[in-house]
């Protein structure tokens, strides 16, 4: 088998296999009987796996420097236009590096908005040239007929002669963006500018990746949706064509947003930015900010607000890949009812399946019957229940007439599948064998899928649905050929749910007795690897038209073996209904599939907020789906790498975002485990999800670890109302959930780089510990002692910290530091064990006084569920000069009372404390003010009417 790929695919090579060997792990070898026998599935060829190696362009010492050789455009024929300039750029001469250079462009630029300019150029002649829809993908607007030169935020200046321009922040005169003095470059395949940075530049952004925050100089992104273990540094699911550009010497931010759905790469240098494409044409939006959360909320807005997600989505979710049987299901569930774990969800990976067919139930590990009440039981207490599905859809066999799967024959009378460039059906290889791929862009798909998801929910009555392999994967290189299927059903040429004795870095010293009983029969097993074949980039010529299409001439540096762009995918050359190829559309692939997803679910559970969770992620995806950060390792590095990870998915519009807890791929062990269970707690998504063949995981495997996710529960389940309020935030205003210090303090230019602490909402400082084998963490605190004061999440007390200082925490094994930002109020509900039975219990406030005596937050609550919602509550609170005011407005009724209120940074203990004019109990103890009892107070409902509390 072809090496690279298959590594790859598993994530970092640290899953040993033997080519083509059966299926036999500890794990799943005492399967239940299935109607589907593994042993008797034929194997895809390996030849199908082998791809063309490819060397990247951007490894090639002997690549042509498209910046040092063409020879540009001039603009001619500028003329004004009501919102900004138009003109003509003509090519000077052709030097048809990567591919065909276009002669005749037009130039578009708008002043749009006050914080917003846009840039087109696109070539006179559009034949051949993929035009992104602007019904796929949002496309911002002008968006008053007042916005002007004079006006704007952003000013765009030019040259004729070798055409550039630049774009000047207008209040500071500062050069935010310039492509002088260097030629673009456009050709059929191939699309470049180069903008200047200023030196020391802070660039965020150009997901998805496993990296730090910061894009330091040397860092190249590329954006080619990947099915990939989270390799560091190389392209994986999702891709977002955007960066922000944090300036310190001004204390401003802009952000910088191309539209394109084309394969791309973006090199970034000391004091330059260059851009490429290999397709499509230039639509650049400039985001004018000035402050970090300035600039995601304006893009944000464009791309498309976040989904409101249902207030259960909060909830604790458990998954795996191996939950064998249902049964295996129920004794999860309960097992975290009897260690006293809160579960609100618990999910299905692909092993309900029949065959591994999408939205079919294994007759004998999954019977109906048994699913059915399961569900039922599952719903009778309040809890959740989530399905996989992958984007291959099985193609029986036509010679075997008991071989019936009618979802492909729906899909396929209704020409719902991608196409070979013949016409013929695209033929793929996802898990049950070989399949065909649902074409989003076809006519009749939305019907097709609509009915195929329908159908399921009548079987299986599932809460929600999680999209996976969708970037879109396939394990043949392109077209597994058009026979294939007359094998099927037919498996990958890989072996899965091996998981060798790989443990995370430092379990030899938490785990030492486990440790030596593995070495002791660790001589057994070794693995031999094939070697790979590799065939050279000769085909990577350049050719007219839309170009040569699977070896574009232009080679990336793709995140698979062999940087085929057809390995482990969709072929680039597969052709949509409407003649549109792959190779222009990969990177929506998911994104469509979910927009399809969304439109099903809302028609399969009438006005319920639709719940997706996908993989694949484009800009503007959180409009309908929640994201995961894909195939992550247990070990320490995938830990600390979810919080860039986070930070980035929420400036790009997706905030409900978390990492599989405990880690994917390989073991993970208890202080990993424990570690990372609190750390996931503050995400917006929290789940724990684990590999096939990998040790159990789930928090109750460990009592150190169910110990440590109970205190961390116990605070996320308290916080839910100011998470929840968090999340409309986001809905309304574009604003991420979690935030970067550098974003909540944008003129501090030593916390540019932190990426090892967050914020939730303004609030809430999360300090985790992110190695093994030790008892404290380091963390900042940012204005502390100036003008921020910052309270400890446990003791209530006030912290010491200096500003600046790189502070020690303490921080144990089952402790994660929590700290309390002065100036917030926090609404908080009594935690129960389902997120239903949360809501039914008595509200609290959390007041964080600030070094003036002040605090002010705010509260957002509805029915948490319909898509239409009807009615809702906001609640402001005002703390000043020892009185507390809430004002509530919107008609959403809760009944449930207000049972207390802490109030920290007291410093006297007062003499008297009323609630509406009557005395109040409280104690008061550390400069804490503890108000209770309140609840025959609030009766009517803690947000009643407005009330007000002093002391
Ligand atoms: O790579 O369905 O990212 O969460 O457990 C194998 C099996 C396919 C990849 C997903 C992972 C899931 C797994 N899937």
């Amino acid at each position: 088998m072809h090496l690279s790929t298959f590594v790859n695919f598993i994530g970092l090579g640290l899953i040993s296999t033997v080519c083509g060997s059966p299926i036999a792990t500890e794990s799943n070898s005492n399967k239940a009987s299935s109607t589907f026998d593994e042993s008797s599935r034929a194997t895809i060829s390996d030849e199908m796996t082998w791809g063309v190696a490819q060397t990247p362009n951007i490894l090639n010492d002997t690549a042509v420097d498209a910046n040092a050789v063409a020879k540009g455009y001039d603009l001619v024929n500028v003329s004004q236009t009501a919102h900004g300039l138009a003109g003509i750029l003509k090519l000077n001469e052709a030097t048809n590096i990567y591919g065909y250079d276009f002669d005749c462009l037009n130039l578009l630029v708008e002043y749009q908005a006050d914080s917003r300019l846009h840039v087109h150029i696109e070539p006179a002649n559009l034949t051949d040239v993929f035009v992104l829809p602007e019904d796929l993908i949002a496309k911002p607007r002008i968006e008053s007929n007042n916005v002007t030169f004079d006006t704007s935020d952003l000013v765009f200046k030019y040259q004729e002669k070798n055409f550039g321009f630049s774009v000047i922040r207008s209040s500071t005169g500062e050069v935010l963006f310039s492509t002088i003095g260097n030629p673009l470059v456009y050709s059929n395949q191939f699309i470049q500018f180069n903008t200047t940075l200023p030196k020391d530049h802070v660039v965020t952004g150009l997901g998805e990746s496993i990296h730090g925050s910061i894009n330091e100089p040397g860092v190249v992104k590329t954006l080619f949706a990947n099915d990939v273990g989270d390799p560091i540094d190389g392209n994986i699911y999702g891709v977002h064509p955007v960066y922000m550009d944090h300036r310190y010497d001004s204390n401003t931010a802009h952000s910088v947003y191309w539209r394109t759905s084309a394969i791309q790469e973006v090199v970034v240098e000391e004091e330059a930015l260059t851009w490429r494409a290999l397709s499509g044409v230039v639509d650049l939006y400039f985001f004018s900010g000035p402050e970090p959360k300035d600039v995601i909320k304006q893009y944000v807005h464009e791309i498309g607000l976040p989904a409101l997600q249902p207030y259960w989505a909060l909830g604790y979710h458990q998954c795996r890949w191996g939950y064998d049987t249902i049964e295996e299901l129920e004794e999860v569930v309960s097992n975290f009812k009897k260690f006293d774990i809160p579960l609100e969800t618990i999910w299905s990976d692909i092993d309900y399946m029949d065959g591994y067919k999408d939205f079919t139930t294994d007759p004998h590990r999954y019977p109906l019957d048994k699913f059915k009440k399961f569900i039922d039981d599952i719903h009778g207490t309040d809890q959740h229940y989530i399905p996989m599905f992958d984007a291959g859809i099985y193609v029986p066999n036509p010679n075997n007439a008991s071989d019936i799967y009618e979802i492909f024959h729906n899909g396929n009378e209704s020409d719902s599948f991608l196409k070979n460039p013949d016409g013929s059906l695209y033929i793929g290889s996802v898990w049950p064998g070989f399949t065909a791929f649902p074409d989003f862009l076809a006519p009749k798909s939305q019907e097709f899928w609509t009915k195929t998801i329908k159908d399921f929910y009548d079987k299986v009555q599932f809460d929600g649905l999680w999209c996976d392999m969708n970037e879109a994967s396939s394990f043949c290189v392109g077209s597994c050929g058009s026979e294939g299927y007359l094998q099927n059903p037919a498996k990958p040429n890989f072996e899965y749910g091996d998981v060798s004795d790989t443990y995370p870095k430092g379990f030899e010293q938490s785990n030492a007795s486990e440790y030596s009983s593995i070495q002791q029969k660790a001589s057994s097993t070794s693995s031999a690897a094939s070697s790979s074949t590799s065939i050279s980039d000769s085909q990577n010529t350049i050719a007219p038209g839309k170009g040569n299409i699977n070896y574009p001439p232009y080679a990336i540096n793709h995140a698979q073996g062999d940087h085929d762009l057809a390995t482990h995918a969709i072929s680039p050359n597969a052709t949509h209904y409407d003649g549109t190829i792959e190779y222009d559309v990969h990177n929506l692939y998911g994104y469509m599939e979910v927009n399809a997803t969304y439109n099903a679910l809302l028609e399969a559970i009438p006005n319920k907020r639709p719940f997706i969770l996908s993989r694949a992620t484009f800009a503007g995806s959180g409009k309908h789906a929640a994201h995961w950060g894909g195939d992550n390792t247990a070990d320490w590095a995938w830990m600390y790498f979810s919080i860039p990870q986070a930070l980035s998915m929420g400036m790009s519009g997706i905030p409900f975002f978390g990492v599989d807890v405990c880690g994917f791929n390989s073991n993970t062990d208890s202080e990993l485990c424990s570690r990372w269970m609190q750390l996931g707690s503050f995400f917006p998504f929290y789940r724990n999800h684990n590999t096939l063949g990998a040790i159990s995981q789930e928090p109750y495997v460990w009592s150190s670890v169910t110990d440590a996710t109970k205190i961390t529960m116990n605070i996320r389940y308290l916080l839910l109302p100011y998470y929840y309020s968090l999340l409309h935030e986001s809905h309304e205003s574009g604003l991420p959930v979690l935030r970067a210090l550098s974003w909540e303090f944008p003129n501090q230019r030593n916390l540019s780089t932190v990426d090892t602490q967050f914020f939730v909402g303004d609030a809430l400082l999360v300090t985790p510990v992110l190695e093994p084998s030790v008892e404290t963490v380091k963390g900042v605190f940012p204005g502390s002692g100036i003008t921020e004061i910052y309270y400890d999440w446990y003791t209530h007390e006030q912290v010491d910290f200096q500003a600046g200082k790189n502070e020690t925490l303490e921080a144990p094994l089952g402790h994660i530091p929590l700290h309390i930002r002065g100036g917030n109020i926090l609404p908080t509900q009594e935690p129960g064990y389902t997120i239903a039975q949360s809501r039914k219990n008595p509200f609290g406030l959390i007041v964080a006084l600030d070094k003036n005596g002040g605090a002010s937050g705010k509260l957002y609550l509805d029915d948490g569920e319909s898509q239409e919602v009807e009615s809702s509550l906001f609640v402001n609170f005002v703390a000043l000069n020892n009185t507390i005011v809430s004002s509530p407005y919107g008609d959403y009724k809760i009944s449930e009372p207000l049972s207390n209120i802490t109030i920290l940074g007291v410093n006297e203990k007062p003499d008297s404390v009323t609630f509406e004019g009557k005395d109040v109990t409280y104690t008061y103890e550390n400069s804490t003010l503890f108000v209770t009892d309140l609840n025959k107070d609030s009766k009517d409902g803690a947000f009643d009417k407005q009330f007000t509390l002093k002391w």
